[in-house]
């Protein structure tokens, strides 16, 4: 290992480092993003998924500060940045930096593989200001986990005195903020060996600033425990985290969905442990959840991640949905037997899986699963084949689909490496969506065809609408919203939902280093033709899910009564007066609060209601249709065929089906 023994913050400034000390300290809790395809880094206007490892580390940061009594000290100032949903700040830290004013201490949190060439980046150019930098997270831990030599990227940090470190820090964060307030923080340190115990740990810190810059700010991210038992060969999580449980304290956990509830409307929550149902402090935790739902009326809800044997647990999935579980998250990987035997996944029973998912769908939980693409003996038909059986025989509600990667901290990684097998050398692409190695049987881009493949057929419309009409009542807006999300990441960006959120926004200088800096000229034509695909697609996917919603919606109370009094008119269409119609609803104690809509609108629901009331099938086909034939009638210039007397009503009939299917929508957010 070849380090170099020098205090990170001396090689730059060569100044004492207590006379550095200012009063004021800016902590820069970083999560950095990463670059798209074209070298842009990847930012949206609303988030989906909050990151938990800023909640972590703002939870220690607390502590840390009450604990040490640092502030009398020194004036904190922690900022929680995500690149995923803001830009980053880079000039200004450095100005701040360079003109004296604070002391500035960054710390780019929970870096993964695929974003750790945007982290080295900003690293750099934060480091060349003086800025005290520490990079940590999975990528660097599970990376120098297995590797007996420094690798040159992690060398290049050293040397421009960036602080790494390796693995969980429970235990240390307080050290290490002493050690980066007072300017000796050494170049890497080392605490896999040493995995805090988290019983009694501060709790991750859910801050309503941060979350107002997600779709659900009523999300939070909480791990009541780490670690996994199994050994299959893609996992980091074995090498870096351990296989040995280690879990929160129940009450712990309850304390802190408490505070969450009262203080930021925190009511959903996704546990983010990689096994939840390996945590062998489970029904403790499942336990004080159903006392805060019945004794105390938080209406707490949440997602787990869990294996596939999860279900055999006695009284787990019962007790997972009375805690307010809605939805698992499961490992599945693959319905090929030689796969899952291929990749160490020995616990996984192709021919237990459609219990499993029944299982859950019994108690009214909705499944996930997790299913990678580009095993040893996966072809283009074998996945075909395997995608069939998936949605017909064992029918999940959600699929998400990966593309195998080695990601460093993984025996893949190390075995490819030792094997002199070619890995694609930009950890940029190492975010299984991008090929990264070669397979035998899919060549020539066919696995990544595959891998759009399989989210157009898992996400047809009939296959959203069997899910829809297998599922529970309860249980429909849940599994519609991620269809939403899902359609709308993967069909108008092309990107993987988690790592996707809605609209994307670009800098024009934000761009990789190497890459040119686009004239005005060129760039603001470029984007624009790009966001008007995306309003495009955006449409499409909304016409598309209107449709989905058209097929499958369940009638409400208020529209039931209204099809009651409607069915007694039955009959008395021809001579029906707009009296008539009124004194129906006002019978069926509906006003239209929602919409003041005009007499033709309630003519047309009076027309409709009794249909959607009896759950009969109703479709947007011949809107669709007429549209399409307008559409049709424009390109080939037959302007004069274009039925211009039926546009209005139907343009009208369109804006307000939107209008009802956006209010029903916004109304589950
Ligand atoms: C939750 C999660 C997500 C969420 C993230 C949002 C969220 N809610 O946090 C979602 C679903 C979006 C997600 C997506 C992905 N994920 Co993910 N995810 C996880 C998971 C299960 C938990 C993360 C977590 O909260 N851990 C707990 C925190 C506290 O741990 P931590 O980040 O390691 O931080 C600790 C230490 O590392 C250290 N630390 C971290 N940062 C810093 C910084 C400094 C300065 C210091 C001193 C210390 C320090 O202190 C922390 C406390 O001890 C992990 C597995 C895991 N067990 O961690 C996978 C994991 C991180 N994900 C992984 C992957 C591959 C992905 C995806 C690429 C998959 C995909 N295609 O969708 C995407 C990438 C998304 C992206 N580009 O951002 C891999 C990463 C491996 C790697 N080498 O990159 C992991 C490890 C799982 C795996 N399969 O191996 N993920
Ligand atoms: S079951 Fe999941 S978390 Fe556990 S080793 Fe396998 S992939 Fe990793």
């Amino acid at each position: 290992m070849r380090i170099r023994r020098f205090r990170s913050h001396l090689i730059v400034s060569g100044m004492d480092p207590v006379r550095q000390m200012r009063k004021t300290i800016h902590l820069y809790l970083i999560k950095p993003s990463h670059y798209d395809d074209d070298g842009y880094v990847v930012r949206h206007w609303r988030g989906v998924l909050p990151s938990n490892t800023l909640a972590c580390l703002a939870g220690l940061t607390e502590e840390a500060i009450r604990q040490r009594n640092l502030a009398p000290k020194y004036k904190i100032k922690v900022h929680l940045l995500d690149e995923t949903v803001e830009k980053i700040p880079v000039q200004k830290i450095c100005r701040s930096e360079r003109w004296g004013l604070a002391k500035n201490i960054v710390c780019l949190a929970g870096v993964q593989t695929n974003q750790f060439p945007r982290a080295c980046d900003l690293a750099h150019a934060l480091r060349k200001a003086g800025v005290t930098v520490m990079i940590g997270g999975f990528h660097v831990s599970g990376y120098l986990a297995l590797l007996r030599e420094i690798p040159a990227d992690i060398q290049a940090l050293f040397d421009d005195g960036v602080t790494v470190v390796k693995g969980e820090v429970e235990e240390t964060w307080g050290q290490l903020l002493e050690d980066a307030i007072a300017g000796r923080l050494e170049l890497l340190y080392d605490f896999l060996d040493a995995k805090p115990d988290l019983y009694t740990k501060p709790i991750p810190v859910v801050r309503r600033k941060y979350l107002r810059r997600f779709v659900a700010s009523n999300f939070g991210t909480l791990d009541c425990g780490r670690g996994c038992p199994f050994e299959c060969s893609f996992c980091t999580i074995i090498n870096v985290q351990g296989r040995k449980m280690r879990y929160r304290s129940a009450e712990h956990i309850a304390e802190a969905i408490r505070r969450n509830y009262k203080e930021n409307g925190v009511t959903f929550y996704f546990f983010t442990d990689d096994n939840f149902a390996r945590n062998k402090n489970w029904e403790a935790i499942f336990d004080v959840m159903i006392r805060l739902r019945t004794e105390e009326h938080i209406p707490v809800e949440f997602m787990m991640q869990v294996d596939v044997l999860s279900w055999k647990l006695k009284n787990f999935v019962s007790k997972a949905r009375q805690a307010g579980c809605i939805n698992v998250f499961i490992g599945m990987e693959s319905v090929a037997p030689e796969n899952l035997a291929a990749a160490g996944k020995k616990q996984n029973r192709v021919d237990e899986y459609r219990q499993l998912i029944q299982a859950y769908r019994d108690s009214d939980i909705t499944s996930h699963v997790g299913y990678i693409l580009g095993f040893p003996f996966d072809t283009v038909d074998s996945i075909r084949l395997d995608l069939k059986f998936l949605t017909e025989e064992v029918q999940p509600d959600h699929a998400s689909f990966f593309l195998l990667t080695p990601l460093p901290g993984s025996m893949d990684h190390i075995r490819m490496q030792q094997s002199g097998k070619w890995m694609h050398p930009d950890f940029n692409f190492y975010d299984s969506q991008h090929e990264v190695t070669r397979h035998p049987h899919l060549r020539d881009g066919s696995w990544k065809e595959t891998y759009f493949e399989a989210w157009k057929t898992f996400y047809s419309l009939s296959n959203m609408r069997a899910i829809l009409r297998r599922g529970s009542r309860v249980n429909y807006w849940n599994n519609f919203l991620r269809f939403v999300w899902y359609k709308n990441s993967i069909q108008t960006e092309g990107r993987h939902p988690m790592m996707c959120g809605y609209f994307r926004l670009k800098g024009r200088k934000e761009r990789r280093p190497g890459m040119p800096i686009l004239p005005r000229r060129e760039y603001y034509p470029k984007r624009a033709r790009e966001i008007y695909g995306y309003l495009r697609s955006m449409f499409r996917v909304l016409t598309e899910m209107e449709e989905l919603w058209l097929q499958t919606r369940y009638p409400s109370a208020a529209e039931q009564r209204v099809a009651e009094e409607l069915a007694k008119l039955r009959g008395k269409y021809g001579q029906l007066k707009l009296a008539d119609l009124q004194a129906a609803y006002m019978r069926a104690k509906v006003h239209f609060p929602t919409l003041r809509v005009p007499s033709k609108v309630q003519l047309f629901w009076a027309k409709w209601s009794p249909l959607l009331a009896q759950n009969k099938v109703f479709t947007r086909a011949d809107l669709h249709a007429f549209w399409t034939g307008v559409r049709v009638r424009w390109d080939q210039q037959r302007w004069f065929h274009i039925p211009i007397h039926k546009v209005p009503l139907n343009l009208f009939r369109d804006v307000q089906l939107s209008v009802l299917f956006l209010l029903h929508v916004s109304r589950e957010l």
